[in-house]
């Protein structure tokens, strides 16, 4: 196999689209020399039929405004791998959605859930509509129509979807709710569901907890104490959310978010009573990061992203290519030890290449965000068992996982001069085990 034709394959078969190829390009890039010490696997054509997703399913979403208009988006389901469990993997509402978009979080999502130790298969799905400004009962309609698209193709023993962009507790409770009164069943079809039907402790913490945990570990190998280190952390939904309790709880000082419109500046630290406000604004009034400048009178950068100021820890957690090559060089020059990624791909290429050539911890999304997916995949356990866990149990559960990740990344990503290739490891450490399990299952 060699990269470069494997991608010229692609970008023939699936013209214009970008993020796809650019995911994907990482992947065999990294695993090119251990994919050539198996001929086994060249000679099962191994490497297309894990590039290439196994089902794209599309479909019309129709939906009634407030005003009475009628509205359409798209909705979309890829199915990426399930050779080593059903199908899982988040939902994303956002305008920006698009057929690369999803085949992108679906092929990474496959070699994430590979690392979480957990029987996961890969898929992502979504759809163009945009929650911005939807009133309550326009975004619980269109999760309906949304679900009546959806919900042949997804079951508890099928394909488990979940929240991503645009998609909280909110959503999926919609959503639950409609495929439950289609498919006339009550399983756990979705994760990240309420609490009082099946939702799982700690699944609203598990991405921003997972990053700071996996971050802990890469900390470690420097003897870096993250105590008193200024943090800048991107987005203000979820993943940052959580990210920021976290490192207040461990005594980190996260100085910035941000959202489509700008990033907020706050020398002298978000602090708990602050991340209130956030939590507030955010989940609750669905308002701007703005409103917190406004409020506690710091800095307001519009159009912006946060990677300009000053931090000793980048945690981007808001969406992919957030960070371009001008924006990592900044950082390194800024003196970044450590950039532990929430979100999926937010840095490009050549931003990665700033950050490895500089020899500072650099953990990709695949391996740092696993945390979400994985306290999903408990959620599944737990409705498959009728029970729930304490959130200490699942806590647990989850720091476990993600040093077990850490451990795989360094497993297969040392360096022979001793640097860690998070990408390297957690790449190679996905793939083969996905790998086997698919020689293993025959030609399909
Ligand atoms: P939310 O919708 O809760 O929050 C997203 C945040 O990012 C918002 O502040 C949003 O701002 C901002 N944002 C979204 N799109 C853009 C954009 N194009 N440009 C600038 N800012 C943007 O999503 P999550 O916190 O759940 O997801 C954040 C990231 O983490 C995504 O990359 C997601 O794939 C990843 N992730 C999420 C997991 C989860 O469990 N939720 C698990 C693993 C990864 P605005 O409000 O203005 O749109
Ligand atoms: O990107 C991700 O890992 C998620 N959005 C979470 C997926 C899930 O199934 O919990």
């Amino acid at each position: 196999m060699k990269s470069s034709e494997v991608l010229g394959l692609l970008k023939r078969r699936f013209p214009n689209e970008p993020e796809y190829h650019q995911a994907v390009e990482e992947v065999v890039e990294s695993i090119e020399d251990v994919y050539n010490e198996h001929p086994e696997f060249e000679k099962a054509n191994l490497i297309e039929r894990l590039v290439i997703p196994d089902k794209i399913h599309t479909f019309r979403v129709t939906w009634v405004d407030d005003k009475g208009n009628v509205q359409t988006n798209m909705g979309y389901r890829v199915q990426h791998n399930n050779a080593i469990g059903p199908y899982k993997g988040g939902i994303r509402f956002h305008a920006s959605v698009s057929p690369s978009i999803l085949k992108f979080l679906a092929f990474e999502q496959t070699f994430k859930n590979a690392l979480t130790t957990l029987p996961m298969g890969g898929a992502k799905g979504g759809s163009d509509f945009s929650p911005r400004g939807k009133s309550d009962g326009e975004v619980m309609r269109f999760c309906q129509a949304f679900v009546e698209g959806l919900w042949k193709v997804i079951g508890p023993n099928t394909d488990v979807p979940a929240g991503d962009i645009g998609v909280g507790g909110r959503e999926v409770g919609y959503m639950f709710g409609k495929y439950k009164k289609l498919a006339e069943e009550f399983t756990g079809t979705f994760t990240g569901k309420g609490r009082e039907f099946g939702g799982s402790l700690i699944r609203p913490e598990a991405t921003g907890y997972g990053n700071v945990y996996f971050l802990l570990e890469m900390l470690k190998t420097k003897n870096i104490d993250i105590k008193g280190k200024k943090c800048l952390v991107s987005g203000a939904g979820n993943v940052a959310q959580y990210t920021c309790e976290k490192l207040l709880e461990l005594g980190a000082i996260p100085v910035t978010l941000s959202d489509s419109d700008g990033y907020i500046y706050d020398s002298d630290g978000i602090t708990k009573e602050k991340l209130e406000f956030v939590m507030e604004l955010k989940n609750l009034y669905r308002g701007r990061i703005r409103e917190y400048a406004e409020e506690y009178g710091c800095k307001y950068v519009p159009g912006a992203r946060p990677w300009c100021e000053k931090g000793d820890i980048a945690l981007p957690s808001a969406t992919q290519n957030e960070i371009d090559q001008a924006d990592a060089e900044t950082l390194v020059r800024n003196g970044v030890l450590a950039v532990s990624e929430g979100a999926n791909m937010p840095s490009t290429p050549e931003a990665i290449a700033v950050f490895q050539r500089s020899k500072i911890l650099y953990a990709p999304g695949k391996a740092a965000n696993a945390g979400g997916v994985s306290v999903s995949g408990l959620e599944m356990t737990q409705n498959s068992e009728r029970y729930s866990w304490s959130a200490e149990e699942v806590d647990e559960k989850l720091k476990w996982i993600m040093g077990n990740i850490h451990e795989n990344c360094v497993k297969y990503g040392t360096e022979s001069d001793g640097y860690i290739n998070y990408v390297k490891g957690a790449n190679i450490a996905g793939f083969m085990k996905v790998a086997k399990a698919m020689m293993s299952q025959g030609i399909l």
